[in-house]
């Protein structure tokens, strides 16, 4: 079905003919304005933005794209195509038809796991709310403000999923969906990162390179839900989702290769004279992806899980990409995990697979993380420094799971707790390093010029030279 832009709220789920559906979204979606307006990028409401929309939901041609006002914004629902005939691809029921209701006795995990998702996407805008004002160019501005609004959208998908398909308790999780803050002391966010701060753009790119990849992972794995509408709205999601990621990966090579210049130009990695050069030295780098990666690495929750095995096992959430996997019931395997004991040493026990699922995740997604640090240090290699960065062990700096509450240094060695409180401010951005990062963030927004911390994109958007007037003010 193709999109219906007439609508009130444009979809392409036939809105039109639940009339209760559509007068209970109806109903939600002045307070989402509202939120918007609270809680979404501060003060450019009026700037033109030159903006993607989704039009089609097929690989080709599934965006337009034109100069909107992010308030005017047309928000959606959107599902993949419905494949007919489509199995459950894991766990207990495979092979079975996929489902298009909610089975009563799966109810309330089903909804957890909507809710979660959903609360990510209201949390990350709100985030990252203050951000346009030290934006270090519009072409940057425009890309924080298509994943503002994107994940606006995702917020939507969500909603739609709990007001079809869970009555009354949906309704009213959709709406604390925006009652709940990042960061609020009293109502805050569900997951740990999602509460953290975003105020710098170092942050930013960070958290669309890591944080948003746990969003690939989790959307990949909900894209294989037993519950049809579920997975074809992430399905759809992943599409949208791509973006971010590549946000983040080529803002950071951006960022490094303008640091990469700086040392060139003073023939010195010196951290002191790059940030007196007004760039982000190396290791100030270092601690910020330390920080994002460990933080990320957290919200694939508890290495042991029942949740996780649980939500297997009853067709509710599988692994990214399933098919990629020889077997599909994980009734009898098992998966080795390193995990602390009591004695201060490690031991690595056998767990059932099903209930290890949240770490076979993570683990995929340590691999895929890995990418961009490969070409991050090819870029160091190629200008012929010595430096190379790196993932932090998985082990260092948790706070969920086995290793949470564990004092581990970088390579993954359990350390005492007085070493790693010695050893923080070497591993993890300290106060000195977000002041002077935030020291650099300056307002640019002439079209053809860049803050100095940054090197200019490679291509501009959508075929458009990097000088084009991305936002007009
Ligand atoms: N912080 O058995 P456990 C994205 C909770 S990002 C705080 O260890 P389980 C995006 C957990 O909720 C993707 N709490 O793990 C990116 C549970 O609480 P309840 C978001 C945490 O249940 C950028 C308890 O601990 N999507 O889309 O398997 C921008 C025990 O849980 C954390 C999803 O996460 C944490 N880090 O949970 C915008 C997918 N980790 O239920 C968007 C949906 C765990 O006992 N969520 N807990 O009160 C899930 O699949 C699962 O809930 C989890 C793992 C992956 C979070």
């Amino acid at each position: 079905m193709s999109i219906d832009y007439s609508e009130k709220i444009p979809n392409n789920v036939d809105l039109a003919g639940d009339r209760s559906l559509q007068r209970a979204l109806e109903h939600w979606q002045p307070r989402f304005v509202e939120w918007w307006r609270t809680m979404g990028p501060s003060d450019f409401a009026e700037a033109d933005v030159y903006l993607r929309t989704a039009v089609g939901v097929d690989a080709a041609g599934w965006a337009s794209y034109g100069q909107v006002r992010m308030p005017d914004y047309r928000w959606g629902i959107f599902l993949a195509d419905a494949k007919p005939g489509r199995t459950i691809g894991f766990g207990d029921d495979y092979g079975k038809p996929a489902w298009q209701q909610v089975p009563g006795e799966y109810r309330s995990q089903l909804r957890r796991l909507i809710v979660t998702q959903g609360d990510t996407e209201p949390a990350s805008v709100e985030q990252q709310r203050l951000l346009g004002h030290t934006c270090p160019s519009l072409y940057d501005l425009r890309n924080l403000f298509q994943i503002n609004v994107e994940e606006g959208r995702h917020l939507w998908a969500m909603v739609y999923l709990l007001h079809a398909y869970f009555g009354r308790d949906g309704r009213e999780e959709a709406e604390s969906l925006l009652e709940r803050h990042s960061g609020d002391p009293d109502k805050p966010r569900i997951l740990g990162t999602f509460n953290e701060p975003v105020t710098d753009w170092l942050s930013f790119f960070m958290f669309t390179y890591f944080t948003d990849r746990d969003g690939k992972y989790q959307l990949k794995s909900l894209a294989e839900s037993a519950f049809d509408p579920l997975a074809r709205t992430t399905q759809f999601m992943l599409t949208e989702e791509a973006h971010h990621m590549f946000v983040g990966e080529t803002g950071l090579s951006r960022v490094i290769k303008r640091t990469l210049e700086v040392m060139t130009e003073l023939a010195t990695d010196e951290s002191s004279a790059v940030r007196d050069a007004g760039a982000v030295d190396l290791p100030t780098f270092q601690r910020y992806l330390n920080f994002w990666f460990s933080s990320s690495l957290d919200l694939f929750g508890s290495e042991i899980s029942s949740n996780a095995a649980s939500s297997f096992a009853t067709g509710l959430k599988g692994r990214p990409d399933e098919s990629q996997y020889d077997e599909h019931r994980c009734v009898d395997s098992m998966f080795s995990l390193a995990a602390p004991v009591q004695d201060g040493s490690v031991k690595i026990q056998d767990v059932p697979m099903r209930n290890a699922m949240n770490e076979v995740l993570r683990t995929s997604y340590v691999r895929d993380c890995e990418l961009g640090l490969k070409r991050w240090n090819r870029q160091l290699e190629r200008s012929g420094s010595a430096l190379r960065l790196a993932l932090p062990s998985s082990r260092f700096n948790r706070t969920i799971g086995v290793w949470s509450g564990v004092s581990c240094d970088l390579t993954g060695n359990i350390i005492s707790a007085d070493e790693f409180a010695r050893k923080k401010d070497e591993w993890l951005p300290s106060g000195e390093d977000r002041v002077f990062v935030k020291s650099l963030m300056q307002r640019v927004v002439e079209p053809a010029r860049m803050a100095g911390w940054i090197a200019p994109p490679e291509r501009g958007i959508n075929s458009l030279p990097i000088d084009y007037q991305y936002v007009r003010l």
